[in-house]
């Protein structure tokens, strides 16, 4: 049941009116139901979420750009039709987070203005490069295993169509991890210096994984507040921890080391133990300084204006279909 299902009472005004609805609101999110697009809901609750889904919509776009790198690259047509498929994903993923952004007042065409003005972030692991072919194996291993870590919980977020939209998304993300592990699990029976690539690779991407779960706990302002409203479902540092310990035993497996000295199991906890990332090097990221942010943007925009008149054909199209 949503907030407009409820049974209406009398119908109070003002202040008496703005607590009902508040009442009711918070009664959605205590029995965990969804919030509904024209349902009421508190404007911390709307912008918090346009800026989780905005970010989240972005970074899919974005994250078209590492892996889009190597199609005309890749060794055999066969990984040629795999990564085309998975970056097509990619988009899709993105379409379908900006229609449920779109859903709380905000447009397409606005979204993708703050995103090449810089006026929204989209995830860090996407300022880093993909200096080889093994990097394809290791998004959809690692970067893609984050991903699903820190989704699956939110298909039960609060808001309806950013819930729907994930459990969408979820199912893809689960075939574009089981590929890259399957691509460097073929890289792996290779020759030697085919397994050097694939270290090395893993070695570039383990931290800037374990980033995508955003800072530690103690320094994420939104966590609180994003849970209590159950948008988020689980901590960062919760998620991180998931991560570290589903990862650990699939490295084990496909022969490959983490960088990580810290990185033991805890059997007291009954979780690995692992060392902090580089903060510092996150922060810059986020602020717009690592080392692929610039060329990720200036591609967008590109993009964005090279794109104007295929808009501005479809406007004008719609416009007379609707006169006649
Ligand atoms: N990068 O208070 P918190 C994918 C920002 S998966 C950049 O903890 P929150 C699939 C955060 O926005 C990747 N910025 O924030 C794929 C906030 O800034 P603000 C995308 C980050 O929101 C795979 C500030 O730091 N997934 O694309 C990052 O409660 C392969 C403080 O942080 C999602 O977006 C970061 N890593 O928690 C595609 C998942 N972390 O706005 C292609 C949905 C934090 O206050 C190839 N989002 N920040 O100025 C979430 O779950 C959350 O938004 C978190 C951050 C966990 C990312």
């Amino acid at each position: 049941m949503s907030v407009t299902d409820q049974p209406e009472a009398e119908a109070p005004e003002g202040l008496e009116a703005l607590e009902a609805l508040e009442a009711q609101f918070e009664a959605v999110i205590a029995r965990s139901d969804r919030v509904e697009p024209r349902d009421w809901m508190p404007d911390g609750y709307r912008r918090t979420l346009i800026r989780q889904v905005a970010q989240h919509a972005h970074s899919e776009i974005i994250g078209m750009q590492p892996e889009g790198g190597w199609i005309t690259r890749a060794p055999s047509l066969r990984r040629k039709a795999t990564l085309l498929a998975k970056v097509q994903d990619e988009a899709g993923h993105g379409l379908y987070l900006y229609s449920a952004c779109e859903t709380l007042g905000v447009s397409r065409g606005e979204l993708t203005e703050m995103l090449i003005e810089g006026k929204q972030k989209y995830s860090s692991i996407f300022n880093y490069p993909t200096l080889s072919y093994a990097d394809v194996g290791t998004i959809g291993w690692l970067v893609d295993g984050a991903a699903i870590c820190n989704q699956v919980p939110l298909c039960r977020t609060s808001y309806g169509p950013y819930g729907r939209a994930m459990i969408r998304i979820c199912k893809e993300e689960s075939f574009h991890q089981r590929q890259g592990y399957e691509l460097l699990m073929a890289m792996m029976r290779g020759t030697d210096e085919q397994r050097a690539m694939v270290q090395e690779s893993v070695d570039r991407f383990w931290w800037p994984a374990l980033m995508m779960f955003g800072p530690p706990d103690d320094d994420s302002p939104n966590t609180a507040q994003s849970m209590a409203w159950g948008i988020k479902r689980n901590t960062n540092d919760d998620l991180r921890q998931r991560f570290v310990d589903m990862s650990v035993p699939q490295a084990e497996a496909l022969g490959v080391t983490f960088p990580d000295p810290e990185l033991r199991w805890n059997a007291g906890r009954g979780h690995y133990d692992f060392g902090q990332p580089d903060w510092e090097e996150f922060a810059q990221v986020v602020k717009g300084d690592g080392p692929c942010n610039a060329q990720r943007i200036a591609h967008r925009r590109r993009a964005h204006e090279d794109g104007a008149w295929v808009r501005e054909a479809a406007s004008a199209f719609a416009a007379k279909q609707a006169a006649s």
